[in-house]
């Protein structure tokens, strides 16, 4: 197969779109090809170094006649740089809003006839159900994408209810790296965080916005652990971390409640958990869930977006309705209290993990997506 140059543009920052992105162009690194990542800062699990890997910083001048400063004309401008200097043969560009808009422009600068491939995540096309000020600009940077994918059957239903268009789109659904998201022995970690060897362990991790509904995570480990000595870990950070704080400040289960904050390595934290909750009021796929899954941990999610396309229920996990606090503290109690039910449903979820959702395959499709770009140039 032929070695490809492929240009990369996400959100750099933490989130499972900026993962994705970054764990594609490791691995694609990997194959030989030549991954370009555009972005504002250098993608945050890009830790190890690749010969074949490079970033071009997109600076953006704070001029004080800008009202704003031009990210979008910088980063449009970095990519038309980047596809003349370095010979791109695509661009893969995850998000519509702005990055599909920012590279069917740096195409018109540069004057050449790259492919683009856009993958849809999810937040922009929920932010277009209540932005409708966006929806010609996502409309647009859909429609002159070569292709676009979109990482659920859920998210592909809801971008064609919410934007008028024909384009096909394409699901591929996200995955991890399993040499880095698989059981762990993690030594004395429990013991580190004063969890007992009778206490299960459940687990939420995110990044605290509203949509995660940390409420409902409080409110389902409160009942379990009225029946049940364990402990939440919470692992993450965000606007909603004083809430949930305010929350539990006077629950008599306090002090099993533990705030881990942001951490780097979860694979250790999955490896000592029992259940995840994953409880949003929205989620394109819920990529820590496949993550949790992959070491070993099953899930509960609410009956949202991508989730059940996730979870299998009663299989390696269960969907529960949007709120249904109750229905979720009683399947996790059901679960956590037969240790062979359990076991089945941590087989089942390292399974699903390694077949459905099996990376090699995934990017082997993302691979063939290319090649046909690539034959545009
Ligand atoms: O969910 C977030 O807050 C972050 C967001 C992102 O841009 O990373 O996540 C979206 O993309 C992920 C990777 O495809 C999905 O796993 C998340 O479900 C999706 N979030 C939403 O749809 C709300």
């Amino acid at each position: 197969m032929k070695k490809l140059k492929i240009g990369i543009t996400c959100y750099p920052t933490v989130g499972g779109s900026g993962v994705i992105a970054t764990e594609l162009g490791k691995m694609l690194a990997e194959r030989g090809h030549e991954i370009h990542f555009i972005t504002s800062s250098v993608p945050f699990r890009l830790k190890k170094i690749y010969p074949n890997v490079f970033f071009h910083e997109v600076e953006v001048n704070n001029y004080s006649v800008f009202q704003y400063p031009p990210y979008d004309i910088a980063l449009a401008s970095k990519m038309a740089d980047v596809i003349k200097s370095e010979k791109l043969d695509c661009i893969h560009v995850h998000y519509a809003i702005p990055h599909a808009v920012c590279a069917v422009l740096a195409r018109e600068i540069c004057g050449e006839n790259i492919g683009i491939i856009t993958t849809l995540h999810g937040t922009d096309i929920s932010v277009l159900g209540q932005d409708s000020t966006l929806a010609h600009a996502i409309k647009y940077g859909i429609e002159k994408s070569d292709i676009v994918t979109a990482v659920s059957n859920s998210l592909k239903e809801q971008t064609y209810e919410l934007i008028d268009t024909t384009k096909e789109i394409e699901t591929i659904y996200n995955f991890v790296d399993d040499s880095v998201f698989r059981p762990i022995d993690a030594g004395n970690l429990k013991e580190q965080f004063g969890i007992k060897e009778n206490e299960r362990v459940i687990i939420h991790v995110s990044n605290f916005r509203k949509i995660k509904n940390l409420p409902d995570i409080i409110q389902t480990f409160l009942k379990i652990r009225e029946q049940m000595p364990s402990k939440l870990l919470l692992v993450g950070d965000g606007p909603e971390k004083h809430r949930v704080m305010d929350l539990v400040k006077n629950s008599p289960y306090k002090q099993d409640i533990l705030f881990l904050g942001k951490q780097e390595n979860v694979e250790e934290l999955f490896s000592i958990s029992d259940l995840m909750l994953l409880l949003s009021e929205k989620e394109s796929f819920g990529l820590v869930l496949l993550e949790g899954m992959a070491c070993g941990v099953p899930g509960i999610g609410t009956a949202v977006g991508g989730i059940p396309e996730v979870i299998e229920h009663g299989v390696n996990g269960y969907i529960v309705p949007l709120g249904g606090v109750e229905q979720a503290a009683d399947y996790a109690l059901e679960l956590l209290s037969d240790e062979e039910k359990l076991n089945d449903f941590r087989r089942a979820a390292i399974s699903a993990s390694q077949t459905k959702f099996n990376s090699k395959l995934i990017i082997d499709h993302y691979e063939q997506l290319y090649e046909r770009l690539a034959v545009l140039r």
